[in-house]
């Protein structure tokens, strides 16, 4: 057995990536367990419309038929937005989906993960995992965090779901060596929300700055993944103070039917999604949209530096 055996790019990726042509990973996760059908299928086309019309390519990434499939065609992502029973695969779940010919999307720990195996250093989504609230009784801290701390790659994201507990968050970050940069604001975007009331640690506001502290990064052997926080456009946000008691009450909601593990995120962004009457959904829309954009716009800064 040999990686190839187990790692899929389709023809374009890997002619792509031979030639040092910019690529942005996709995660699959939001797909299966983000959005429900048919906004998932719709959104993932949308995003990697919007990467292409940048001038970069679309790697959207998940585990089928024993391989890990970078790159999906229509059929395998109308598929797999309408398959059942999916994995969601982090990095506890990547090799045991591959190993036993599951069908499994990938959360931002596993698609860090498969974007390294396959060469690709930028990587697009909506919200990392974080710590979540009461992890001090949980423990329930999300691979994410320690993906971004061991693994290079840029993760553009709106920031932490505010879901989580921000502050432990950002300082989980720091204790695992993560920059963590919010574009174009100083504040630390709250993904529905472009303010967290929390100053983000650093703040760039091109994508050519950014292809630069990944660059620095690589030459100096700083070995570990870049958070890049991304507010949601103004118009499309949520504002933080109207999400907080749609968050509380979905959080109650969960807690009352002993939602635990992996299955608490996808619960509650349901859970909000019919809190808000589907407003959130089209405000996460806008935003995998808007980071999907820069994203490609690092991409291509990179491959040109
Ligand atoms: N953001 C969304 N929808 C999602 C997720 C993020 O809008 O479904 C997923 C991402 O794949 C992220 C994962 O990596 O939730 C975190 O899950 P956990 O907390 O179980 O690690
Ligand atoms: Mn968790």
């Amino acid at each position: 057995m040999s990686l190839a055996d187990l790692i899929a790019p389709t023809d374009e990726i890997r002619t792509a990536l031979a030639e040092g042509k910019p690529v942005v990973a996709l995660e699959s996760t939001i797909i299966t367990h983000g959005m429900p059908f048919p906004d998932n299928v719709k959104t993932a086309q949308t995003v990697e419309a919007d990467i292409r019309a940048q001038g970069a390519i679309p790697a959207t990434i998940a585990v089928m038929s024993g391989k890990i499939r970078i790159g999906l065609s229509e059929e395998d992502l109308t598929r797999l937005a309408q398959a059942k029973n999916v994995m969601k695969c982090s990095r506890a779940d990547l090799a045991f989906a591959v190993a036993s010919g599951k069908t499994g999307s990938t959360t931002v720990a596993a698609t860090m993960m498969a974007a390294q195996l396959a060469g690709i250093s930028v990587f697009a989504t909506g919200g990392i995992g974080g710590v979540h609230k009461g992890a001090e009784t949980s423990f329930d801290i999300s691979a994410d965090l320690d993906e971004l701390g061991r693994t290079p790659v840029c993760v553009v994201a709106a920031g932490a779901k505010a879901l989580l507990d921000i502050p432990k968050t950002l300082e989980v970050l720091e204790t695992r060596g993560v920059p963590v940069v919010a574009y174009g604001t100083s504040e630390l975007p709250a993904f529905w929300s472009t303010t967290s009331g929390l100053k983000a640690p650093y703040r760039l506001d091109s994508a050519n700055e950014i292809a630069n502290l990944l660059k620095t990064r690589d030459v100096l052997g700083d070995h570990g993944g870049v958070l890049i926080a991304n507010p949601v456009p103004k118009e499309n946000e949520i504002p933080q103070d109207e999400m907080k008691a749609h968050i509380d009450a979905a959080i109650a909601q969960a807690n009352a039917k002993g939602i635990s593990g992996k299955d608490v995120t996808p619960f509650v962004l349901g859970a909000i999604l019919d809190l808000t009457n589907g407003r959130s959904l089209v405000t996460n829309i806008a935003l995998v949209r808007n980071n999907a954009r820069l994203a490609a716009q690092i991409a291509i800064a990179y491959a040109n530096s």
